[in-house]
């Protein structure tokens, strides 16, 4: 028998579509649309490509800025790493082996230059065109992802966490990677499962207090099992991405993905932004004690304009 629990707006609750958490781990079907504006929606993603990302879950873009922008946003991740106050805020995460810098979150609200590439048309375009709607900013980071070691991020569907720790309610939410190094096949690019949006993996074990400070270094609490990701991976297949400094892939929030370690030489650097619809706007979790900070989750719903 599910128990169907849910969170509240006030006094309004809001059911909890997506079970997850529990003592058992449980898949079930996607209920939300993955494209939600219309496939004739104006923007700058043609027909075709909207239908490529309802059907797989994700679309690259080869070139989404050119080279000067690169080593604009390159420079500033830069000098983001390398200044002594951002190191000690709490918005960074330590790599724990080489102690280097592995993420520093909210860039978009401490980076002006950032906060540009948020509000390109090129981007927020592309993301009010999935969702159909006005977008908000959930989330932001860099993933500095140094050589020699750096460690990747194990399987997982980021809309599982969010919707356990954050209190998103429906899946209307979408991530740009943006390359800003190239991606190279060896130095821990992103992994995507094709088509694995679909089926929605609620995770066993529930999450424990002040999850967010181990799990951005190495993720638990919401790791599918083995026999869940083999079945998925038999099923849907891996796609790595690879792809020169500029590149960019969008993918839907509930995508199983992942990245392996980087012991290349060669960093594998990007600009991570995660687009929510205001429709969507985060309610209480619907799977953890407590909200995680406002660094990791937004509260402030303000479209990006
Ligand atoms: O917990 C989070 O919100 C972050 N964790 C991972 C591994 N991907 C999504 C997101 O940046
Ligand atoms: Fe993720």
């Amino acid at each position: 028998m599910t128990t169907i629990t849910s969170t509240t707006v006030g006094s309004h609750p809001v059911a909890d579509l997506y079970p997850t958490r529990g003592a058992t781990e449980v898949a079930v079907p996607r209920q939300d649309p993955v494209v939600w504006g219309a496939p004739d929606a104006p923007g700058p993603i043609t027909t075709g490509d909207l239908q490529a990302f309802e059907r797989d879950g994700f679309l690259a873009v080869p070139q989404l800025i050119d080279d000067d922008e690169v080593a604009l946003y390159h420079d500033e991740l830069e000098r983001l790493i390398n200044d002594p106050a951002v190191r000690a805020d709490e918005r960074s995460i330590i790599e724990p082996q080489s102690q280097e810098i592995r993420s520093v979150f909210e860039v978009h609200r401490i980076s002006e230059v950032f906060a540009r590439l948020v509000r390109d048309e090129r981007v927020v375009g592309r993301a009010r065109q999935i969702l159909g709607s006005d977008v908000y900013v959930h989330q932001s980071r860099i993933n500095v992802k140094p050589g020699f070691g750096a460690s990747g991020f194990y399987w997982h569907s980021d809309f599982e966490t969010w919707h356990a720790e954050d209190g998103l309610p429906n899946m209307r939410t979408v991530s740009v990677s943006i390359a800003l190094t190239e991606n190279f096949d060896t130095n821990g690019g992103l992994m995507i499962m094709p088509g694995s949006h679909r089926t929605f993996l609620g995770c066993a074990g529930a999450t424990p207090k002040d999850n967010y400070k181990k799990s951005l270094q190495m993720q638990d609490a919401g790791t599918p099992s083995d026999e869940a990701l083999t079945k998925f991976a038999d099923l849907h297949g891996i796609r790595l991405f690879t792809g020169r400094a500029g590149s960019a892939t969008w993918f839907d929030c509930n995508c199983m993905h992942g990245s392996g370690d980087n012991i290349t030489p060669y960093p594998r650097s990007n600009v991570f932004i995660v687009f929510n619809s205001v429709e969507n706007a985060a309610v209480e979790p619907f799977a953890a004690p407590v909200r995680r900070p406002e660094f990791i989750g937004a509260r402030d719903f303000t479209p990006v304009r």
